[in-house]
């Protein structure tokens, strides 16, 4: 699929019209083709903030990128550019700018919600953007962040009693980078300097205190550090103290800005070059243009049944698009690859079977890397069935070229005898040596001629069999033998014909031997390769729950710093619960490994295959 076209204009992926999300298909048909991995920076926050600016900015400052598309102010849905990465070679940078949040006159606060949602669920860096500084109204403002409990969910079908599963959200949560812009204050804490990193952490402590509005803006600290793995944050001045400039900044060009914005604006889209990492889930599903498009449509259309967005049926979507690309990825490399390497038609079954089963391995493989969540082998089933298909075709025309060369081989070789029969040349007393001499000769020249392929045998077979009753009537014709001679010769004739269709049935047994072995051979490579892509996918996982304990337990012992005593127990039984599902892991994943192998097994040897 070609990964060149990408739109350079600003496209609306989600309509949002009186409240009500839609998809806008043109958006998806451009991710449709983009087959690279993407990067997704999403920027989401309050309106009138100066997101779109900031977007334009990024997507300005990639030098494949022509300046002048900008996006207009006041945004509605979410709208999408998609450029190639200026430092992440054969990976596309995708932009998603946000309708602004909060904006009274909207009516419908839940939409607000989704579209924060979306921008969390689709992308792998999220670009917080608020004015001034992070204070308690910022933090009020953030109340999405904790909504999100009620408005995803990880599992499709979550343990009874379990009415959030946020405790998963860290491991496909994107990272969050949070600007503020017209930043009012010193980076400063106890008189000396601090970064804006650490400000913001510091903005994220938990405040002491039974006041039930602290409490409040506590909530939202509380999840923004459970939920993002990575933060990050980045001030920006304000870009001008000229008001009408301020109103036009679009219109504006970038020498007519103060040199700190210029210069902090610089570093802002630098950052997001170098840090930006490509979108995931779970670490484990690289996430492609195409995929990207797929996401986006489920989670919409399920916005709109009335359903919350759950990222395990969005996954399982994902997972039926990919997997089946993924199909027809490696059948087309193994066809490709067999009809570079084959030269028709090959000189035995062998060395097809040969080449079959090393362009196989490599289909195999290319599937492996493209696929996941392959529940049941369903997806590797059908590639087995498919390539054996591909393979039979091979076969046939390997037969036909093999047949066409021999016949045309021996056409030729044995035009002067045919010539000779018609001359009566043979109808002579000791005629039927001649013959049988002249028989030898051709055959002899036939054995010589090379990469005859498989049907030699049966081409020669067949025009002996056409010769049996010229050869019977020169024989009864010869004068020169005697009755008893003539009966010992067709004796012998017939032994020998019946020698060559032994023969044939040899060849023909050992063929059959060389398929079933080429056959066994396809099914250990499946499972050798499948039995990998299950450990490097159990590791994995055990790799994501581990770094996901790392990091509630740095919350733990921060909140314990804080003196958070109830905070800290919450977190501390979500840990628990962690340690058990690791510790789970690592006992049973050997005995549960086996089962799902053998059942894994079971499934790619089906009554279907191989018949
Ligand atoms: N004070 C200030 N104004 C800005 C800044 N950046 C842009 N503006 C101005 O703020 C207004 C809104 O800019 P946008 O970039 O459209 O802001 P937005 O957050 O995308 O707006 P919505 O999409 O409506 O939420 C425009 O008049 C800009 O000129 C900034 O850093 N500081
Ligand atoms: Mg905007």
């Amino acid at each position: 699929m070609a990964s060149g076209s990408m739109t350079m204009n600003p496209i609306c992926l989600v309509e949002n019209q009186k409240n009500q999300l839609r998809i806008n298909p043109k958006a998806l048909e451009i991710l449709d083709k983009i087959s690279q991995p993407v990067v997704v920076v999403a920027i989401a926050g309050p309106h009138r903030t100066g997101k779109s600016y900031l977007m334009n900015r990024l997507a300005g400052t990639n030098p494949d990128f022509p300046l002048g598309f900008m996006m207009k102010s006041e945004t509605k849905g979410i709208w999408m550019w998609c450029v190639p990465h200026s430092s992440k070679p054969n990976h596309t940078l995708v932009l998603l700018d946000t309708e602004g949040l909060g904006n009274v006159e909207k009516g419908d606060p839940k939409n607000d919600s989704w579209i924060f949602a979306l921008a969390v669920l689709l992308s792998s860096v999220f670009v917080y953007n608020s004015m001034g500084a992070i204070n308690h109204q910022a933090l009020e403002q953030l109340h999405y962040v904790t909504e999100l409990t009620q408005l995803i969910r990880t599992k499709s079908s979550p343990s009874p009693g379990e009415e959030d599963d946020s405790a998963e959200f860290m491991s496909f949560f994107p990272d969050l980078v949070w600007a503020v812009r017209d930043f009012t204050l010193e980076l400063e804490m106890d008189g000396s300097p601090i970064t804006a990193d650490e400000y913001l952490r510091n903005a994220l402590k938990l405040i002491p205190g039974e006041d039930p509005q602290i409490q409040e803006s506590n909530l939202p600290r509380e999840f923004i550090r459970k939920f993002f793995p990575r933060m990050n944050c980045l001030v920006l001045d304000q870009p001008t103290n000229d008001k009408r400039l301020l109103q036009h900044m679009e219109d504006v060009s970038e020498n007519q800005l103060d040199l700190n914005f210029q210069e902090q604006s610089k570093n802002f889209c630098q950052y997001i070059f170098t840090h930006a990492k490509t979108k995931t889930i779970r670490e484990e599903i690289i996430i492609t243009g195409n995929g990207l498009g797929t996401l986006a449509k489920a989670y919409v259309d399920t916005i709109n049944s009335g359903a919350v967005p759950c990222l395990e049926n969005a996954v399982a979507t994902l997972a039926q698009m990919e997997n089946s690309a993924a199909v027809q990825k490696a059948v087309d490399h193994y066809s490709e690859q067999m009809a570079q390497q084959i030269r028709f038609p090959t000189d035995t079954l062998q060395e097809l079977l040969d080449l079959h089963v090393t362009c196989e391995r490599e289909a195999i493989k290319v599937f492996m890397e493209n696929s996941f969540k392959d529940d049941n082998q369903v997806f590797q089933k059908k590639l087995m069935e498919t390539i054996e298909m591909r393979k039979e075709d091979f076969l046939l025309q390997n037969e036909e070229e093999s047949g066409k060369y021999c016949q045309v081989q021996l056409k030729q070789l044995s035009e002067p005898l045919m010539e000779k029969i018609l001359r009566g040349t043979f109808s002579v007393p000791g005629g039927y040596n001649l013959y049988l001499e002249a028989m030898d000769n051709i055959e002899q020249s036939y054995n010589l001629v090379p990469r005859k392929g498989i049907k030699a045998n049966e081409v020669l077979q067949s025009f002996l069999q056409t010769q049996a009753a010229t050869k019977e009537s020169i024989l009864q014709g010869d004068k020169a033998l005697t009755p008893g001679e003539k009966d010992l010769a067709a004796e012998h004739a017939k032994n020998w014909e019946a020698e060559k269709e032994q023969e044939l049935i040899r060849q023909k047994q050992k063929e059959q031997e060389e398929k079933s072995e080429a056959q066994e051979k396809s099914f250990q490579e499946n499972l050798i390769q499948l039995k990998e892509k299950m450990k490097r996918a159990s590791e994995n996982r055990l790799k994501v729950l581990e770094r996901t304990l790392e990091h509630k337990l740095k919350i733990q012992e921060e909140l314990q710093v804080e003196g958070f005593e109830k905070e800290s127990e919450k977190i501390g039984k979500e840990i628990n619960q962690l340690k058990q599902e690791i510790q789970e892991t690592e006992n049973f994943w050997p005995s549960i490994f086996v089962e799902l192998f053998c059942m894994a097994a079971g499934v790619l040897l089906g009554p279907s295959m191989f018949q």
